[in-house]
């Protein structure tokens, strides 16, 4: 386990996007102000949405017009006669609709107002989140009082729980009342609890949320006044809080049928039965057991200042050029973690994946209505699930994708005439831009950001990354290869063969948010390759579908995703980059997508294998620029970090901890986004590791600043845990586990042994004895290459040893 790692302040959060400290249980979020008087709790249930089917928009269709495939064959036919007046023309016909889209609400706040308690009267306030235990809190003591409140998000509970104490008998005195919440809410008060009941005026979602009030010892009266309910003299008080709505992700009508009262009510009891010692217990054990996978030092020192200090301090040395010191590393620690801690708290099995904010919304009119955006921020999110040991995050997003299915047959069927019936079931499904908890797939309402035929094969390569990382064939037989099956169908359908271009393209592409309209973009087209690509990869591992897998194979070849600009030397973002008559009006020379270089990341068609696609890959990023919103920066430095290049990947994570990170360390687009924040846990550990050449890359692109240091617990393609520990820049120890008996392998110098040792004897407590101790089997060390193979086995743990 590792210690210390706790974001902590001395003063209550003003602004909720800059202060609040969040936690959640991937269905439930609550964001903590903290406030010495008056606590403000921020509340969320991930599936309240307004928009989709509603009595009140009996045509609901997810957006899509019908008949815009005519459109789409005359934009095709004007572009390859390189009439753009008329392409232009007809772009707006290629869109989809508005009403119905929604956005992420929220469920408003719980206030509790102290008697007694004010500012000027206090010390030693403290305000922090433990990511050792996820467990938030307020303390501060008053006139020989200590007040404590402490906060929790239980997954296994399906509860919020908070426990509010007085270290002397009888000066606990609040009020508590909801504000904020949905205007069709009523509220009802009773002996002990508080609650919202409706349903949205938008479409009718019914939702309840509900606190229970209990007093711990008995000490103290809880009553009710009107819309509040008073505790008075109470000791110690712990609110349990439950949410439901009767939405589910199942098309088309996305309701239950469950009433939310019932699984509210259900909930509170169980955890009232339960009490709040042993949900602490169940829900600390639940979380380390996925936290605690992983491990990372680098020679930080926890400091005892606290973390907006420790983050102005980052700033002044990113600002002044001066060197990082153990501080500074621990804050780089702290965020690496908070990154693992943000996608578990707001991704969890059985939930909506993770949004634009996680699962921490306090408007009901958010930013990108809160959404799933898939042109690169619903990826990004994803990106650490696997490398940073949290598959279990992963499984939201696949049932999500799934469910953008049936949908997308509708939208595949009406912009590109791709038709699934009784004779071709399941014959492809569309997604684009953006997209909501109601199977919102048409193109957005305007062409040049909502118009995206890649999106849906961006999200199967993270399906994909899934099957690599775990080799879980039966999860992949059930659940990823129908999508990917379909969408190759899909594909396969879509892409028409350009003679000028010689090649299967995409048509129109638009380059995520920049650029002009054109033919086979280079991020359509390295997208669409390399989902094809996997889907041969796939069918072939499970013995399926030969003959589509054998056209998926041929058009992939036939794609040529990338060309080299003559006059640059960079890697094109257009096929038609070079030509004289290129239309530049829309071309951002450092705009913050840097789309055409995903097969470098995350996919991996431009590797150490192509050396002239890397370096025009990296004169195209040296070309962007070393600044952007934060996921922005992110997604170079994965960029950088696959170029082998640590040095300047770092250049951009300190400029992303300095520029676009707030107080609260959540990441700054501007505003709140957390794509930064999770894929930033990629990006690092991206630094330390990688294993997408067919073997494993220890400290692959290591930055100077960080010469000493060590991980437990990354993850490897394949089914492979690490552990690492490195000095002078140079590995020095190894310890490598597996999830299958296979071989192994490692690029690195020679190792001098390797030990097999048997897990049982650790677990035992043993730890690893030398009779324990066997050489591993069929060790071969390649000079050339420089790569050691090994079999190794899942009931041993392997020790290499330099
Ligand atoms: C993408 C980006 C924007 C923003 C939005 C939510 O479309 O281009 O910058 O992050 O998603």
């Amino acid at each position: 386990m590792q210690e210390n790692l706790c974001l902590r302040y001395d003063q209550p959060a003003k602004v909720w996007e800059e202060n609040v400290l969040p936690i959640g249980n991937s269905d439930l979020g609550a964001s903590i102000m903290g406030g010495i008087r008056q606590e403000q709790i921020i509340l969320n249930e991930k599936s309240l949405w307004i928009g989709g089917p509603s009595p009140s928009r009996p045509g609901y269709k997810g957006g899509n017009v019908s008949g815009s495939v005519t459109y789409l064959r005359q934009v095709q036919k004007a572009l390859q006669e390189k009439d753009h007046k008329t392409v232009d023309g007809l772009l707006e016909k290629l869109t989809g609709e508005t009403d119905g889209y929604g956005a992420y609400q929220t469920l408003g706040n719980l206030f509790l107002t102290f008697d007694g308690v004010c500012e000027e009267k206090t010390s030693s306030y403290q305000r922090y989140l433990d990511l050792n235990e996820a467990v938030s809190g307020v303390v501060f003591s008053q006139e020989g009082v200590q007040y404590t409140r402490e906060y929790l998000a239980s997954y296994p509970d399906h509860v919020v729980a908070m426990r509010l104490c007085a270290d002397q008998k009888g000066t606990l005195s609040f009020t508590a009342f909801l504000d904020g919440y949905p205007e069709s809410g009523t509220v009802t008060v009773d002996a002990d609890s508080l609650s919202c009941t409706g349903a949205l005026q938008d479409n009718g979602l019914r939702y309840q949320e509900r606190f229970l009030f209990e007093l711990a010892d008995g000490e103290g009266e809880i009553t009710a006044e009107g819309q509040r309910l008073q505790v008075r003299h109470a000791t110690q008080v712990i609110v349990y809080f439950a949410a439901a709505t009767d939405y589910a992700n199942v098309y088309p009508a996305y309701r239950s049928g469950i009433d939310p009262a019932d699984l509210v009510r259900e909930r509170l009891e169980a955890a009232k039965a339960k009490g709040y010692t042993a949900i602490r217990q169940s829900h600390i054990r639940d979380y380390q057991e996925l936290f605690q996978r992983v491990t990372l030092h680098l020679e930080e020192k926890p400091v005892g200042v606290f973390t907006d200090q420790l983050l102005r301090e980052y700033r002044r040395k990113t600002k002044e050029h001066l060197p990082y010191d153990a501080a500074d590393h621990y804050l780089e620690v702290l965020y690496y973690q908070y990154g693992r801690y943000l996608l578990i708290a707001s991704s969890r099995d059985g939930s909506l994946p993770a949004n634009l904010q996680g699962v921490w919304n306090e408007s009901n009119t958010p930013p990108w209505c809160c959404d799933y955006h898939i042109n690169v921020n619903l990826q990004m999110n994803y990106w650490p699930a696997m490398v940073a040991n949290l598959r279990e995050t992963a499984t939201s997003l696949v049932d999500y994708v799934d469910s953008l299915r049936e949908p997308g047959r509708v939208t595949a069927a009406d912009y590109y005439g791709i038709v699934s019936d009784e004779a071709h079931p399941e014959n492809g499904w569309a997604a684009h831009t953006q997209s909501t908890p109601f199977g919102w797939t048409c193109p957005g309402y305007v062409f040049t950001w909502g118009w995206c035929s890649a999106a849906a094969a961006w999200l199967d390569l993270n399906l994909w990354e899934y099957y690599l990382y775990t080799e879980d064939t039966e999860y992949l037989k059930a659940k990823i290869y129908p999508i990917l099956r379909e969408s190759a169908r899909f594909y396969l359908q879509e892409l028409c063969y350009d003679e000028e271009q010689e090649r299967y393209v995409s048509s129109p592409t638009y380059s995520p948010e920049h650029g002009p309209v054109t033919i086979g973009n280079t991020y359509e087209q390295s997208l669409i390759q390399a989902l094809l690509q996997v889907f041969v990869k796939a069918a072939g591992i499970l013995g399926y579908d030969a003959q589509l897998s054998g056209e998926a194979a041929r058009a992939a070849e036939k794609m040529k995703p990338y060309q080299i600009s003559q006059k640059t030397g960079m890697l094109q973002e257009w096929y038609e980059e070079d030509e004289e008559d290129f239309d530049t009006s829309e071309v951002e020379k450092h705009h913050r997508h840097t789309s055409h270089l995903l097969g470098l990341y995350p996919a991996d068609t431009i590797n150490y294998n192509t050396k002239e696609l890397m370096e025009a890959a990296k004169k195209s990023l040296n070309d962007r620029g070393d600044d952007g919103t934060g996921w922005g920066m992110v997604m170079k430095m994965c960029l950088w970090s696959r170029l082998g290049e640590g040095d300047r990947a770092y250049v951009l994570f300190n400029n992303l901890l300095a520029d676009r990170t707030h107080p609260n360390l959540w990441d700054v687009h501007p505003p709140f986004q957390i794509d930064g924040n999770l894929g930033a846990v990629a990006a690092v550990s991206e630094l330390l590791l990688q294993s997408h050449m067919g073997y494993i890359q220890l400290l692959p692109a290591l930055p100077a600043a960080w010469q000493n240091g060590s991980f437990t617990g990354l993850c490897a393609r394949g089914g492979f845990e690490l552990d690492l520990t490195w000095e002078q820049a140079k590995v020095t120890g190894l310890v490598l586990r597996t999830m299958h008996d296979k071989v192994c392998r490692i690029r690195t110098e020679a190792p001098q042994q390797i030990l097999a040792v048997d897990q049982s004897s650790k677990i035992n407590g043993q730890d690893g004895s030398e009779e324990a101790m066997a050489k591993a089997d069929n060790i071969s060390w390649n000079e050339k290459n420089g790569i050691v193979e090994f079999a190794v086995k899942k009931e041993k743990e392997y020790h290499i040893l330099f």
